[in-house]
């Protein structure tokens, strides 16, 4: 495709390393070279997302898009479709970028009836499974848009309609069907609309027993097909609705577990959703290790001064070393991966800022994985913790954590010694300064 690329310019993404001024090159994401026992390139595994990066015209509430995207027509043509698939695998692959991962109607335009938008999808996919073989490039997970279309206005899964229901099912149903053949190795729920604008519309209860319903119907429909993918809920508390129900990663364990459900997924966690929800993305991915639920990460920011979603690239070498740090401790991805939920921002509309932004995350998630190993391999910070709870190690703390005694012994123990020892200090700030040494 030589003459018709959509990046003529730009050839494959080198490593160049530290000292590099091509920008168009690694300073620090090196594939091939080994952290902790592991490449790079199976640390990470990055992924690049088709909505935001191929679909996402950069509008703002206040104007339309901006993106100049010269290899799409802006039609909703199967041919541009095409078109467009191919051109975001040229992409793919002179990134380096080892996955993508894509929603049903991010690759092929719906049509009047679900036949034939069926149809124009799996046209499409001829054209994903062809660019999947050419380039090598794989399907980190594959998903369904339950949010944009008129019909989900009221929700999918938790819609009042059970018409909108079924059709959901109907949809999601497919959009399995493809991961599969397309070897995805998962497969991401994220409950765009289900959830509520105003409870005095809503009853919750029954919504959210609809949604346990729909979703061990998709794991029926998973083993019925044999498609060995992971499943994921993404926790999001709220945009495009005032609440939506999968709002943490303690809410969504708390849902799975309560319907039975929690052997069947692993959570994906998104940064600027963990920000959204009041937490930091470290708070999540804790959540969600703690219960061997961390399954895959959406890789963004938000902004400080801006309270929505903005799913910026993520550049913050904090961020992306708390990430890792975490991650490394849970021992690292199965089937999940770093999946570039990210856009560029409306007055970033060039072709090659989809290059320059990837760039951006893909160095900034290298340093945070070689920040973080630097600061396992030294050791400090995770001796200071473990001493900090030397007290459960032996003696009564070893004889709680064991369950072998209750109130009376603890009352009898502290009465026999005259108080309780005395507190540490937790060191905060040094310990800031410690990772600050790595940074
Ligand atoms: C939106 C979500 C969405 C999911 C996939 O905020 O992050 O992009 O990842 O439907
Ligand atoms: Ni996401
Ligand atoms: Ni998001």
């Amino acid at each position: 495709m030589a003459n018709n690329e959509a990046f003529p310019d730009i050839r494959k993404i080198p490593f160049e390393g530290p000292d590099s001024r091509n920008p168009l090159a690694f300073q620090h994401y090196n594939p091939s070279e080994t952290i902790a026992g592991k490449s790079m390139r199976d640390h990470l595994r990055f992924s690049v997302v088709y909505w935001h990066s191929f679909r996402n015209q950069l509008a703002d509430p206040f104007g339309t898009g901006t993106a100049l995207r010269p290899w799409d027509d802006g039609s909703d043509s199967l041919e541009n479709a095409r078109n467009r698939a191919r051109a975001a695998f040229e992409f793919f692959d002179k990134l380096g970028a080892p996955y993508y991962a894509f929603h049903d109607r991010d690759v092929a335009p719906e049509a009047a009836t679900l036949a034939e938008t069926n149809r124009n999808l799996d046209e499409v996919v001829k054209v994903l499974k062809e660019e999947q073989e050419r380039t090598g490039v794989r399907l980190l997970w594959g998903t369904a848009c339950l949010f944009a279309h008129p019909r989900y206005v009221h929700g999918a899964a938790t819609s009042c309609n059970a018409d909108v229901f079924s059709y959901a099912a109907a949809q999601v149903k497919k959009a399995i069907e493809v991961t599969h053949e397309l070897g995805g190795e998962g497969y991401t729920f994220w409950g765009g609309r289900e959830g509520y604008s105003t409870l005095l519309n809503t009853d919750m209860k029954r919504e959210l027993d609809h949604l346990a319903r729909f979703l061990h119907m998709a794991v029926d429909y998973k083993k019925e097909i044999g498609f060995q993918g992971q499943f994921y809920l993404e926790p999001k508390p709220k945009e495009p609705t005032k609440h939506q129900y999968d709002s943490d990663a303690a809410a969504c364990l708390n849902f799975l577990r309560e319907h039975h459900l929690l052997d069947h997924f692993k959570l994906n966690l998104e940064t600027n959703h963990a920000t959204l929800a009041g937490h930091t993305m470290q708070h999540e991915m804790e959540v969600a290790v703690a219960a061997d639920a961390l399954g895959s990460i959406d890789a963004n920011m938000g902004d400080l001064l801006l309270g929505w979603d903005t799913d910026q690239f993520p550049t913050d070498l904090y961020l992306t070393t708390e990430i890792m740090l975490s991650l490394l401790k849970a021992g690292g991805f199965t089937s999940g991966g770093l999946n570039f939920d990210a856009k560029l921002r409306r007055e970033s509309f060039d072709p090659v800022d989809l290059f320059y932004g990837h760039i951006a995350g893909m160095d900034a998630f290298a340093r945070g994985l070689k920040i973080a190993a630097a600061i396992r391999e030294d050791g400090r910070l995770d001796a200071f913790v473990r001493k900090r709870y030397a007290s459960w190690d032996n003696g009564i703390g070893r004889r709680i954590e064991l369950g072998e005694v209750g109130f009376a012994e603890l009352e009898a123990h502290i009465l026999e010694k005259g108080g309780a020892s005395p507190n540490q200090s937790g060191r905060q700030e040094f310990l800031e300064n410690l990772i600050n040494e790595f940074i």
